[in-house]
């Protein structure tokens, strides 16, 4: 281990047992945040400037990519590189079916892409290299252009190449909400936010933080009958975390009242974990995923919500008091991913308490009905290269890494059933570029009508899905964690 690894892990432990100068940071004001004033950071990063509001028919934004400062809490600053100096990035709310113009300034020293994460855009604007769209050029700007669809809670991000760099691509602060409004959105809420999860500072290690490990309990139908004995790579960790841009304790506390219901639009905007938040006394009543309704929403004990995944959910707040809405891990939650909810009058400490027993399964919130005979299906099988404790691992698509000649291929208009073999100890979120596919199974059950832009698939599982290929032009798939994107888990469909 280096001595830099050695200090932050340091740092790391401090945090998380409380221990040292940190502890006044949580769960009260510091003299640093009363000096800032009324500090409104959870709101003030959720609502636009009047001159980010999109009106009449035409929404037009500018994002300026530059190095800020992040005060995730008082006397934890960290540098990172943002969108407008803001973290998240701008909330940018559109209506459906309007267009939209955001003129990226960079004023960075490397190329910048800005990919709008779930929408339907064409290759030229979609923020990806491997699809043609130009960089936004070091020093300079870029415009993109494109009618936002379909409605939905949408996402925008860094599209760049990091590799060992971890201070690029998705390791930074520049990503944000982009809220794509239906014109008959019921609107059965009293409060509405915003909560993307994060961890900063990221690390390479080969200490398993355990945020993936498998579940015994999922049947693993695609886990070889040997085990792979090889010692694994490099994996990417990290000391700290938030939700938006607070450690736990650190901002202003959501504040509710009895009988309210709260639409949380949760947003996993890491670059490297899958996470699980609860709120104890409560439960989360699943209404979207990746943005798009769900047919059978349900409510649940918690969310697992993976880099690049989306979840909206109401919370009816019945249980008076002061709660901790965090990651179920308590390494992570001390380590800063969590939010104090507070009703009016009541002013003891927060609390989190254990959750009963229960699971994920996103097959719950979908149907029983019958799917359209597909016109092709596609295997795609994940496997894993070890790189060994002083290398990194390398990731293969049907034995390859990125990139392939012409395997992937895509007919307009017709249904591709793809089956995705995750042959490695790791759980992956596959995302598609620029379309929606809908959830066919997952480890055996079945499920209909759930539309999702990426999808868990947990280690040695397997899930199906269907995409109607009705986006003509490149189209990349990914995991979303960047370090596997980087080291060969990409494929790039053409159409014929
Ligand atoms: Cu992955």
């Amino acid at each position: 281990m280096k001595r830099r690894d050695f200090v932050r892990l340091g740092w790391a432990t401090m945090i998380a047992t409380g221990a040292g100068k940190l502890r006044p940071a949580f769960g009260k004001s510091s003299g640093l945040q009363q000096a800032l004033g009324p500090a409104q950071h959870l709101m003030e990063s959720l609502e636009p400037k009047a001159a980010e509001h999109a009106t009449g028919r035409a929404a037009a934004f500018t994002l300026q990519i530059a190095p800020m400062m992040v005060e995730l809490a008082p006397q934890v600053v960290i540098s990172t590189i943002g969108y407008s100096n803001k973290v998240p990035g701008p909330l940018l709310r559109v209506r459906e079916g309007q267009l939209v113009t955001v003129d990226v300034v960079n004023n960075t020293d490397v190329p910048e892409y800005v990919h709008w994460h779930g929408l339907f855009v064409p290759p030229e604007v979609d923020g990806v290299e491997e699809e043609g769209t130009p960089p936004v050029p070091p020093h300079g700007r870029r415009r993109y252009q494109f009618v936002a669809k379909p409605a939905g809670s949408r996402w925008y991000h860094s599209h760049t190449a990091a590799m060992m760099d971890l201070h690029r691509g998705t390791y930074t602060g520049q990503f944000g909400f982009f809220m794509i409004d239906s014109a008959n959105e019921p609107g059965n809420y009293d409060q509405e936010v915003f909560l993307a999860l994060r961890e900063w500072e990221y690390f390479l290690s080969t200490m398993d933080q355990d945020e993936m490990a498998p579940d015994p309990r999922d049947p693993m139908p695609e886990k070889p009958a040997t085990p792979d004995l090889r010692p694994n790579g490099l994996e990417v960790s990290a000391p700290l975390y938030s939700i938006n841009d607070k450690i736990l304790g650190a901002g202003e506390p959501l504040r509710v009242k009895q009988g309210q219901r709260v639409l949380m639009h949760l947003l996993n905007a890491s670059a490297a974990q899958i996470h699980r938040v609860a709120l104890p006394g409560h439960k989360f009543q699943v209404i979207a995923l990746d943005g798009n309704s769900v047919p059978a929403p349900q409510p649940v004990d918690f969310i697992a919500i993976a880099p690049g995944e989306r979840v909206d959910a109401i919370v009816e707040m019945n249980n008076p008091g002061v709660w901790i809405l965090g990651e179920i891990r308590d390494a992570a939650r001390q380590s800063g991913m969590g939010i104090v909810v507070e009703y009016a009058n009541q002013k003891q400490r927060a609390q989190w308490a254990p959750l009963p027993k229960s699971r994920w399964d996103y097959t719950i919130f979908g149907t029983a009905a019958p799917h359209p005979v597909p016109d092709h299906t596609i295997d795609m099988v994940f496997e894993k290269v070890p790189g060994g404790p002083n290398g990194f691992n390398r990731w293969l698509v049907n034995g390859k890494e990125y990139p392939h000649q012409r395997e992937f291929v895509f007919h307009q208009g017709r249904r591709y059933r793809i089956v995705f073999h995750n042959r490695s100890d790791d759980s992956h979120p596959l995302h598609f570029h620029r379309h929606l596919f809908e959830l066919v199974e997952l480890n055996g059950k079945p499920t209909a009508g759930i539309k999702k832009d990426t999808v868990i698939v947990p280690a040695f599982g397997r899930a199906t899905v269907d995409l109607v290929a009705d986006q003509p032009g490149l189209t990349l798939f990914h995991c979303h964690i960047q370090q596997h994107m980087d080291f060969g888990f990409m494929a790039l469909f053409r159409y014929a």
